[in-house]
């Protein structure tokens, strides 16, 4: 396929609650569609999805775009025979792994609709449906949070993250541990406690599944100390984004187990790389979220239904993050499961009325 056409679609959805971290408060979902068009006029599209400040990790919409039109673009002006080899086209791009993610996975997309087939068929696929879990803000008070935990179990979600900072950690989701003592139940601390690691210790008494990324982003070794002092495991997130990362954290045993994010790592090929390193190592290894929207929703279940995926992952449903969505069939939670998508390439439909209605503006990149 040659690359004739781009054009970058910015949108914004409007998140149902704000969704509050150790970091800080999400009020609205801004995301690029980056929709690439080949010479025969078959279309993928791939979403951007950093946010608008560098406060998850150091990527913005802004330096993102930024990198895609300037450094990406220009390297895939020449034939590419399959998705893999952007990858290797990209190595001379140092980061900027959202960027990369965003260009990649639009190209897997047009590749599976070229050849009339869902990018399941390049994955050891085993499952129709998965299990699921969500990912809980920081809430007001205690009571709040265990009703917000209630309304979630309700509705089937089978694991429950809970966002912690130094503070809100320990006498809530104590709340939530009494409240359901056999809930798959962790916490997420997105490197708040790189002065406190004492505090984390005091979490290790709550039958967490994991608790994830404790300390800053690139402290392996305290992970490491912190790891052999408690008998939750560790679970990383914003540190990993390579396979060779995975390499360094497994022979530190920083962590036992890896949220991965195709978009923090650059991309399919890359989290692939990924999911057999940790399979190599023995880590676990499960699907996070970045409040996508129902084109990386769709990507990340297709890819989320491999056999290695045992843990239910950051995959909620649609409406657990908005009121409306801008593809034809929003994720719909079902027995605790989602079904993975079945249509050709990341198997979702654009809905060209919801684009128009959250569509922020429209940028011919190229052709
Ligand atoms: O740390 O996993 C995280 C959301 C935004 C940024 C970082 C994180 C998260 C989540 C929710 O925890 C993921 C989701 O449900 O999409
Ligand atoms: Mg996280």
């Amino acid at each position: 396929m040659k690359i004739v056409k781009a054009e970058r679609i910015a949108c914004r959805l409007p998140l149902r609650q704000p969704f509050e971290t150790s970091y800080g408060r999400l009020t609205e979902k801004a995301f690029d569609l980056l929709v690439l068009t080949d010479q025969d006029g078959t279309v993928g599209v791939g979403e951007l999805v950093a946010f608008q400040q560098p406060d998850y990790i150091e990527e913005t919409l802004a330096s993102a775009r930024e990198v895609i039109s300037k450094f990406l673009f220009p390297l895939l002006t020449g034939n590419i025979d399959h998705p893999r080899d952007v990858w290797t086209l990209f190595q001379t791009v140092q980061g900027n792994f959202m960027a990369k993610s965003a260009v990649e996975t639009a190209i897997w997309d047009l590749y599976g609709r070229q050849k009339h087939c869902s990018l399941t068929s390049f994955y050891p696929t085993t499952r129709d449906k998965l299990a699921v879990g969500v990912s809980v803000g920081i809430q007001a008070s205690t009571e709040q949070l265990v009703a917000q935990v209630a309304d979630y179990v309700a509705q089937g979600y089978q694991r429950v993250k809970i966002k912690i900072k130094p503070g809100v950690d320990l006498e809530p989701l104590t709340a939530v541990r009494e409240t359901f003592p056999e809930l798959l139940l962790m916490a997420d601390a997105n490197g708040a406690y790189e002065d406190q690691p004492e505090k984390i210790l005091a979490l290790d008494e709550l039958g967490l599944a994991m608790i994830e990324q404790p300390l800053k982003i690139r402290d392996l070794v305290g992970h490491r100390r912190l790891q052999k002092q408690l008998k939750t495991p560790l679970c990383l997130d914003e540190d990993i984004r390579t396979a060779e990362d995975v390499a360094v954290v497994a022979s530190l045993d920083s962590c036992r187990a890896i949220n991965l994010k195709i978009p923090r790592v650059g991309g399919i090929t890359e989290a692939m790389r990924i999911v057999s390193a940790c399979q190599h190592y023995g880590l676990d290894v499960w699907l996070g979220g970045m409040f996508e929207s129902g084109v990386g929703r769709a990507l990340n279940l297709q890819f989320a239904s491999q056999a290695s995926f045992h843990f239910p992952g950051d995959l909620s449903a649609s409406d657990r993050y908005f009121y409306d969505d801008i593809v034809t069939e929003p994720a719909k939670i079902k027995n605790g499961c989602l079904q993975v998508p079945v249509g050709v390439g990341a198997g979702f439909t654009l809905d060209e009325k919801k684009i128009a209605d959250y569509c922020v503006s429209r940028t011919r990149l190229l052709g």
